[in-house]
């Protein structure tokens, strides 16, 4: 697990996110068990991940559209192939960004990235908006953990070992972006097919 400081100038994907959540709106996945995830999210690129009562899996199609999700912009692309790289994993390819929206007292509970087709690939995130106190357990999803705060321009790279690394972030306290507001953004960038 690779993390670069300020890596990202969120200011540069702003307009780009708005883009992308214009054809593809946030939206609150639902689990297996019928419960919501208190993040909300959207997608770019060719591949989405969406999770609903059937399971969790990678889409050409956004289920609330029935389109294709829209195109990964090109600042993004650059952003996520130049972090990779930066982190050792030259030649990454992300076939699919996952978008989460934060807003305070919100979370993401532990787990695995699991559902793409090929865990050579690194997945590379990048964090904007408010902070966030991000955990690494490791291989098991319980036991110890270490904690990282992440913000603004904050992007770690998930790659080798920690790729399967169980992760999560705790409930968000508040605080507001000079841009973003109370808000978290985290793109997770993958190559999922
Ligand atoms: C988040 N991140 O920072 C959630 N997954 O909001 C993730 O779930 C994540 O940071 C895979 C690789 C890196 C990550
Ligand atoms: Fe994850």
């Amino acid at each position: 697990m690779i993390l670069l400081r300020q890596y990202a100038d969120s200011a540069e994907l702003q307009s780009g996110l708005e883009s992308v959540l214009a054809v593809s709106p946030l939206r609150r996945l639902q689990t297996t068990r019928g419960f919501y995830l208190s993040v909300q999210s959207s997608n770019c690129g060719q591949l989405g991940w969406v999770s609903d009562r059937q399971g969790y899996r990678y889409s050409e199609l956004d289920p609330l559209t029935g389109k294709p999700w829209p195109s990964m912009p090109a600042v993004f692309r650059a952003l996520a192939q130049r972090a990779a790289e930066a982190a050792g994993f030259a030649g990454f390819d992300p076939d699919g960004c996952l978008i989460n929206h934060y807003e305070p007292g919100t979370q993401m509970g532990a787990h695995q990235d699991k559902d793409e087709s090929d865990f050579g690939a690194p997945i590379v995130s990048v964090s904007m908006g408010i902070d966030a106190r991000f955990f690494v357990t490791g291989p098991e999803r319980r036991g110890r953990s270490r904690a990282v705060d992440l913000s603004d321009g904050d992007v770690v790279v998930f790659g080798g070992p920690a790729r399967r690394y169980y992760h999560g972030v705790r409930k968000l306290k508040y605080s507001e972006h000079p841009r973003f507001g109370a808000v978290r953004w985290n793109l997770t960038f993958r190559k999922a097919g």
